[in-house]
């Protein structure tokens, strides 16, 4: 990726904005090796969203599906936030107000160090029972094959499955930090699912500026204020280097 180059547009909505929004997707934790979905690699192009990532699936075989989340969870564990995840954290100095809205489940903005994080679609360490919905955030045990709930229910991951509504908690503060936000960043994510793509074209009806983050196109460019076609790991760090300048190193 050669120099990353900041319009004066963009160094002006810097220096002037206060209110800032980072919407992510699996393409910004591709460099901490976690595949992403639709990918060359991806994870959807081995095994169909609706055979795993659905609720009639799991009552189906909740052995196979499980073994699909404990194999992400292993491949999350032995990863660790990248330069694009900290990048995002470091922003939280120079800006007021510094929100992550991700579609990831893998909390690896969490460990990058941002403070203020809405998850659309969950999060692989925590679990619930689908009867009585008892949390179970430790370590679970498959000694005995599926883990189940002390009232007798089958223990599920925390995840958004498709067809299932998103907490509303996250998605309605997710819809206001898009309204409210001066700079509306899109980093690594196709924009296909949703509700969570729509975000997007909430930020920008509400007049917020739309930064994209990618390696390629996606749905949203056509929307984008400005593109930077570019790893995330090195065009994030790139931007933060010209925040730092603008804003005098603090
Ligand atoms: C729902 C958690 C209400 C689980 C996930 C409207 C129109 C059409 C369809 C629908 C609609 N409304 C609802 C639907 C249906 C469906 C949907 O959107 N389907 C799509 C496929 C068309 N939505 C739902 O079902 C949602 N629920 O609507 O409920 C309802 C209820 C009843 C009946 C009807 C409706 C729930 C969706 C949530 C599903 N759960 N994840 C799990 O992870 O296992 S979605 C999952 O896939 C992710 O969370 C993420 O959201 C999505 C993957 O997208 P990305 O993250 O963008 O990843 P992808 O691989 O696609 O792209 C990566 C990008 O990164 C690429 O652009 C690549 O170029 C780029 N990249 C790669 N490397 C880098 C990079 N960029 C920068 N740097 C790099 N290094
Ligand atoms: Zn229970």
């Amino acid at each position: 990726m050669s120099e990353i180059k900041l319009t004066t547009e963009f160094i002006n909505k810097l220096s002037e904005s206060e209110k800032i929004v980072f919407f992510t997707g699996a393409g910004i934790s591709a460099e901490s090796g976690i595949p992403t979905f639709r990918g060359k690699d991806g994870i959807w192009n081995k095994l169909k969203p609706e055979e795993l990532a659905n609720f009639n699936a799991f009552l189906r075989n909740p052995q196979m599906v499980w073994e699909w989340y404990n194999h992400r969870k292993k491949i999350i564990h032995e990863s660790k936030p990248n330069a694009g995840h900290i990048a995002i954290a470091e922003f939280e100095k120079y800006f007021d107000d510094v929100t992550v809205v991700t579609q990831n489940i893998d909390n690896l903005h969490r460990r990058a160090g941002s403070n203020k994080i809405y998850e659309l679609h969950g999060n692989i360490e925590r679990n619930y029972c689908i009867n009585c919905r008892t949390f179970y955030n430790e370590e679970l045990n498959f000694s005995e094959g599926v883990p189940k709930c002390k009232c007798g229910g089958l223990i599920r991951p925390d995840v958004v499955w498709f067809g299932e509504f998103l907490p509303a908690d996250q998605l309605e503060a997710s819809e206001k930090a898009a309204i409210n936000s001066d700079i509306f960043f899109v980093v690594g994510t196709s924009a296909v699912v949703y509700p969570a793509a729509g975000l997007v074209y909430t930020a920008k009806r509400a007049g917020s500026y739309i930064v994209e983050v990618n390696i390629e196109e996606t749905e949203v460019s056509s929307i984008a204020d400005i593109s930077f076609f570019g790893e995330a790991g090195k065009v994030l760090p790139a931007i933060l280097e010209n925040v730092k300048k603008l804003k005098g190193n603090i």
